[in-house]
């Protein structure tokens, strides 16, 4: 008996680490660090200029700036991440926005969705999505993690976050939602990358399933 919560912990610990494990996608390593991954400079932008926009295809938008942005409900966010490049973070912690609170607000102004987005960034940076893989609580921008702002080089001030899809669909600087009628794939979609990036698919490149 006197072992008895030791054999409890050691199994314990052994189903923790297969839940883990479970956690990771196939071709994924777990990374405890947070690398960075920019194919160019950390843009600079001061908040006092800094702005956020929702375009619909027929070009009416909505704009928030960082103090109209801020004084909508923040969410907390506890999600794994996965980078193509094969390191998956689990349990990261971001606070943010959800894109429904924006997209319910800007519908409220005749700001209508679409079935396809193009998240763009200051330096330049795009990637695209359907409408769907945003909208239902699985993405938003966010502008803390771990408990303080989001540090420039993983995105600061905002970021798109959409944790359930390849880290690069997670635009850093993101400076507004271009809503498409169709799909107009991103910087690293033309480049090779696959269209969707679904990790637990491996839709790494072009041509996967
Ligand atoms: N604006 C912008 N966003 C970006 C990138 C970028 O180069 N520029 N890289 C993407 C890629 S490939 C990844 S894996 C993640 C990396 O985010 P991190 O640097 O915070 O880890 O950001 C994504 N968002
Ligand atoms: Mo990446």
């Amino acid at each position: 008996m006197a072992d008895e919560p030791i054999i409890s912990r050691g199994f314990r610990g052994r189903r923790a680490a297969a839940g883990r494990q479970s956690r990771i996608p196939p071709g994924q390593y777990e990374e405890r660090d947070f690398p960075v991954l920019s194919a160019g400079p950390t843009p600079h932008t001061p908040l006092s200029k800094w702005d956020f926009t929702l375009r619909a295809v027929d070009g009416a938008t909505m704009k928030w700036t960082w103090d109209e942005l801020q004084a909508l409900p923040h969410e907390n966010i506890t999600r794994d991440i996965h980078c193509v490049t094969k390191w998956t973070k689990l349990d990261t912690v971001w606070e943010g926005i959800s894109v429904d609170t924006l997209v319910g607000a800007a519908a409220a102004r005749g700001v209508q969705t679409a079935p396809f987005i193009v998240a763009y960034s200051d330096g330049g940076y795009t990637t695209n999505l359907p409408f769907d893989d945003l909208a239902g609580g699985k993405a938003w921008i966010a502008f803390g993690y771990d408990g303080k702002p989001l540090h420039p080089e993983h995105g600061g001030p905002a970021r798109l976050l959409v944790p359930h899809l390849y880290f690069w669909k997670s635009a850093k600087w993101v400076r507004g939602i271009q809503f498409t009628a169709h799909n107009e794939p991103g910087f690293w979609e033309v480049n090779g990358y696959h269209d969707r990036g679904d990790p637990w698919r491996e839709q790494r490149y072009t041509g996967d399933p």
